[in-house]
């Protein structure tokens, strides 16, 4: 029979995925989790059919254009594909897929949380009685005071399937719902979520209380949050962004957090991950987590079926149901 194609996948992924893989490919698996270098990926797809990478990867030029020439297909870990140059891929004939949907719900999740959190100084106060039990003197009507967030406006960037679904739990938590986009989302969706459209992004900046960023990193949305957008916002307003870092510029949301310009801010990711600009680190008014929006068991299972399916597919000859079209982009 003919030989199995090889697939080389870069980071460890759950078990069940793991074991599949192995049942279908000649699945090349890195059961350590050790990050593999640009030299390494490079060296791997002299040989690989499919590549299987993970947003911490750079799936780059330089990384491209040396693949031999049976390197078809990379299945990308994750929705975002800014750690792959599609232009470069598709200029060799190289398919590129994502794993959409299935990461919408957790993520949604992850945002809400820090809507709720930072306003209302969640992180902080457990910080506070982990390390002050002993002396904790009680609770005081003026002590550890947060900010409502109910009846607010909240400013969502990007209204695809991720800002909708954080549309419709915000709707719940009584927050009024605003968002810019490329386009308007359908009539229907608008009045299902009672969503106002902001064409002019900073016009919207101007008058939300909390901004959530919700738009895939892209060379268009490098920056939409420059300095010059950030000073837009409202000193009580706050920023929360599950999406990419390279959206925000992030020194100067520290400074204006520092500078009290801005009022506080979620951030699950980073403009240049695995570093955190310190100052939001050290700031109260920040809860920063280490890129955690995704991460649940079973989104992770998930989210391994549809790489499988997508590669699967593809290698019968089919179009794989997350291709990435660069326009998209
Ligand atoms: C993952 C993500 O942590 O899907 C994305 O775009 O950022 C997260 O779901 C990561 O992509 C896994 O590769």
């Amino acid at each position: 029979s003919a030989r199995k194609p090889i697939v080389i996948v870069t980071r460890k992924l759950p078990d069940v995925v793991e074991t599949r893989m192995r049942e279908l490919f000649d699945a090349r698996l890195n059961v350590d989790d050790q990050p593999m270098s640009q030299g390494q990926i490079t060296e791997a797809l002299k040989i690989a059919d499919v590549l299987v990478p993970t947003v911490t990867d750079r799936i780059d030029r330089a990384v491209i254009s040396q693949a031999g020439p049976q390197l078809r297909l990379i299945a990308n870990f994750g929705t975002g594909v800014d750690n792959i140059d599609l232009d470069t891929a598709r200029n060799r004939g190289i398919t590129v897929t994502n794993t959409p949907g299935v990461l919408t719900e957790d993520t949604a999740d992850m945002t809400m949380a820090l809507i709720l959190a930072v306003p209302r100084r969640l992180a902080e106060g457990a910080a506070y009685l982990k390390e002050h039990h002993a002396g904790w003197t009680g609770w005081s009507p003026t002590w550890m005071l947060g900010h409502r967030i109910f009846g607010k406006r909240l400013g969502i960037i990007g209204m695809g399937r991720i800002g909708q679904a954080v549309a419709r739990r915000a709707k719940a938590f009584g927050l009024q719902i605003h968002y810019h986009n490329r386009r308007r989302v359908s009539q229907d969706v608008e009045r299902e979520l009672e969503a106002t459209y902001w064409e002019s992004l900073d016009q919207m900046l101007t008058r939300v209380d909390i901004v959530s960023v919700n738009c895939p990193h892209t060379p268009g949305t490098y920056h939409l949050l420059s300095a010059r957008r950030l000073r837009l916002l409202k000193p009580s307003a706050y920023v929360v962004n599950t999406s990419r870092g390279e959206v925000i510029d992030e020194n100067e949301l520290a400074r204006l957090i520092e500078a009290g310009a801005i009022a506080g801010a979620g951030l699950d990711v980073f403009e240049n991950e695995p570093a955190v600009n310190p100052k939001i680190l050290n700031s109260d008014r920040v809860v920063a987590l280490p890129h955690m929006s995704s991460a649940t068991v079973e989104g992770r299972i998930d989210m391994g079926e549809k790489v499988i399916i997508n590669i699967k597919t593809f290698l019968d000859g089919h179009a794989p149901p997350d291709r990435v079209h660069p326009a998209m982009f």
